[in-house]
């Protein structure tokens, strides 16, 4: 005891010199008679601090006015959003709105941009007001992160969101019309060529409705490409396609880089076709769809896909989506089988493409595949059968570069810049750390709570940066105060970058659940400071045709329809007073005129259910029938000024 005390005392006072030296400080050489609470060391032992928490405190605090090295986008998960965090201080940046209305940045909550983006948005016939974001991928050019665009999935209503990282802003949103759900998704090829989005729960693919009895001869799981138009900023759904594949349900994909350039791997699990029916006396999904020991990845030619996609004859047109028919995709060799163990979840290139490391959640190992002993299997037509398919197997025991036990509940699979790769253990709740070359288990680490993924420095580029892992918890328990039944996620950064490996932080995400994330170094976003011209439109990403200008605001009546022309700087709108009669269509076109970083204006209307966000420069247009006659103050939603309260109008809509 005496000893752990004189040791922690030496720590601190070691850690507090290490800190004050690194701030450019000197210690004075000081009595102990100093006030409560102001050296390193008293303010330690007041507050319980072992020499590690000092440690890693000195390694993750910011001060103000300092930035962070490393951005990391995770997914929001049930939010619907995705959250940017700064690395290593774990402070939350920014809430970007992907699939859900957030009224701070003005999404979907009054812009015509935003309300013709949610209408590309509905599946079914349904406005879809919630998402269950899984999979951000940022964009990347030659296998490294461009920091342009970031693309998320939404795995419940299978849709692709894509975001501009000019203005952090969601653009499009593209729906599968041929899936159920998706899940695997998004990846993206190493030039973005192609946004990869597999579908999960398969469903009737030819046909609208089948029974469950049929299915296997009628369900269908598929892997969709969406073409990326990077000049666009848009996926080009016309020039995308689709792969008719097994009713497996498939889950993580990656795409090959390096020596697997052009083909993408994707994950299965019920191999079995299981269809449930619990209440039949049947069993459960959970039994009926993890009886057999080996699933299937599945390794699909999406180069050699492109070029039959664009036959004519090769593919057929499904709720206008081009599908490639699996018979087709069999005989051109687009897709091809392995065994893995044993229900996978995660599938991993590694950074130099010469390995996809697959983790199966009933199985202790990781299997490492070789993408030499695959390609060569393939190219000489060495199979070890076929599925119920038709679709070749590849023999698993030729094809495998090894089998490393890690432990309880593997799931996904990280690398750094130093030959190691990370995986994720649900069951064990830990991240193991462990050699590719020769297979070597080298240390774990224990996370708070049952870790589903984890997120490396430029983890999924070709030259990961190391230095830190993010794991993102499922379950936090007791991290935390107790804030009712319903328990925030909980993020660990772990310092990756010395011998062992150090948790650093914790950080509580009270707003869904995350599952992926990726990480990006900060100085590769060129994000704008204010738009790049007044009146710009960020739908189009340039001027506007039709915005409200500096000098000619304006009221102009069309027939029943109100024309606006109003500007907003600091501390008034211009006009103020915009009278119209019940029932007229209003039309306000507004511009943030201002220039300075950071003057932004927000334009809440009273009971019409509008708020908009206008940076600087930015237009936007709102447009909406008024229904209800009465007087309605609208006013800026931003503290953007001292008179910032006095920033406002009415809206007098007279009775008819
Ligand atoms: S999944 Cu959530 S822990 Cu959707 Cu990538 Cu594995
Ligand atoms: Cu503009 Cu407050």
């Amino acid at each position: 005891m005496m000893n752990f005390m004189a040791n922690f005392k030496r720590n601190v006072a070691i850690a507090g010199a290490v800190l004050l030296a690194g701030l450019g400080l000197s210690i004075v050489a000081q009595s102990c008679a100093r006030p409560r609470g102001t050296d390193i060391g008293s303010i330690a032992r007041e507050r319980g601090l072992t020499d590690q928490d000092i440690v890693a405190a000195v390694k993750t605090y910011q001060p103000t006015g300092k930035y962070d090295e490393y951005l990391m986008f995770a997914s929001g998960g049930h939010s619907g959003q995705v959250l940017v965090i700064g690395i290593p201080s774990m402070r939350l940046l920014k809430v970007i709105a992907a699939f859900t209305p957030e009224p701070w940045q003005g999404y979907a909550t009054g812009a015509d941009e935003h309300k013709r983006l949610m209408q590309q948005a509905r599946m079914a016939g349904h406005d879809i007001t919630w998402g269950d974001n899984h999979h951000p991928a940022l964009s990347e050019t030659d296998g490294e992160y461009d920091g342009q665009f970031l693309f998320i999935n939404d795995k419940a209503n299978p849709r692709i969101a894509v975001i501009d990282l000019r203005d952090f802003e969601t653009k499009q949103i593209v729906t599968s019309p041929i899936m159920g759900t998706n899940h695997g998704g998004a990846f993206v090829t190493p030039n973005t060529e192609y946004v990869i989005e597999p579908s999960q729960y398969s469903v009737p693919l030819w046909k609208d409705y089948a029974d469950l009895d049929s299915y296997e001869e009628d369900y269908r799981g598929v892997v969709t490409f969406w073409k990326f138009d990077r000049q666009r900023g848009r996926i080009d759904p016309a020039q995308s396609f689709a792969i008719e594949l097994p009713p497996y349900w498939h889950d993580l994909s990656d795409a090959g880089k390096g020596p697997s350039f052009g083909w993408a791997f994707l994950n299965s699990f019920n191999t079995e076709m299981a269809t449930g029916g619990i209440e039949a006396g049947n069993p459960p999904f959970e039994a009926g769809a993890s009886r057999n020991d080996m699933d299937y990845l599945h390794i699909i030619n999406w180069q050699r896909a492109a070029e039959v996609a664009a036959q004519p004859g090769k593919t057929r047109t499904v709720k206008g989506q081009r599908v490639i028919p699996m018979d087709v995709a069999i005989a051109e060799g687009l897709v091809y089988l392995v065994p893995e163990p044993k229900s996978p979840h995660g599938a991993d290139v590694t950074p130099d493409g010469s390995r996809i490391v697959v983790s199966g959640k009933l199985d202790p190992h990781v299997t490492v595949y070789s993408w030499n002993k695959i390609k060569q299997a393939i190219d000489q037509k060495q199979f070890a059968g076929t599925d119920k398919y038709g679709i070749p197997i590849l023999d698993f025991a030729s094809v495998i570069d090894g089998q490393l036990e890690l432990g309880l509940g593997p799931l996904h699979t990280q690398f750094d810049d130093k030959g190691f790769a990370y995986t994720s253990l649900f069951l064990e709740t830990k991240v193991a750390k462990w050699r590719l070359q020769p297979l070597e288990l080298v240390e774990k680490i224990d996370v708070h709570y049952n870790v589903g993924h984890i997120a490396a420095a430029e983890g999924d580029t070709r030259s990961p940066d190391g230095k830190y892992l993010v794991s993102l918890n499922k379950w936090s328990i007791d991290r935390f105060n107790n804030v009712g039944p319903l328990l925030p996620q909980n993020f660990q950064l772990i310092d990756i970058g010395g011998e062992r490996m150090q948790l650093l932080y914790d950080m509580p995400i009270g707003i869904g659940e995350p599952h992926y994330a990726q990480i990006i170094k900060a100085d590769k976003l060129k994000p704008f400071e204010v738009y790049p011209e007044i009146g710009w439109d960020p739908g189009a990403m340039a001027v506007g045709r039709d915005v409200a200008v500096a000098g000619r605001e304006r009221i102009e009546r069309r027939g029943n329809e109100v024309h606006v022309y109003m500007t907003a700087i600091r501390s008034h709108f211009n006009p103020e007073r915009i009278k119209v009669r019940q029932g007229d269509r209003v039309v306000i076109h507004i511009t943030n005129i201002e220039r300075a970083r950071d003057a932004t204006h927000g334009f809440g209307i009273a009971q019409y259910n509008i708020n908009l966000s206008l940076e600087p420069g930015e237009s936007q247009t709102v447009s909406f029938v008024a229904d209800k006659a009465g007087v309605f103050p609208f006013y800026c939603t931003e503290f953007c000024s001292a008179l910032h309260l006095e920033m406002t109008g009415y809206l007098l809509v007279e009775p008819r």
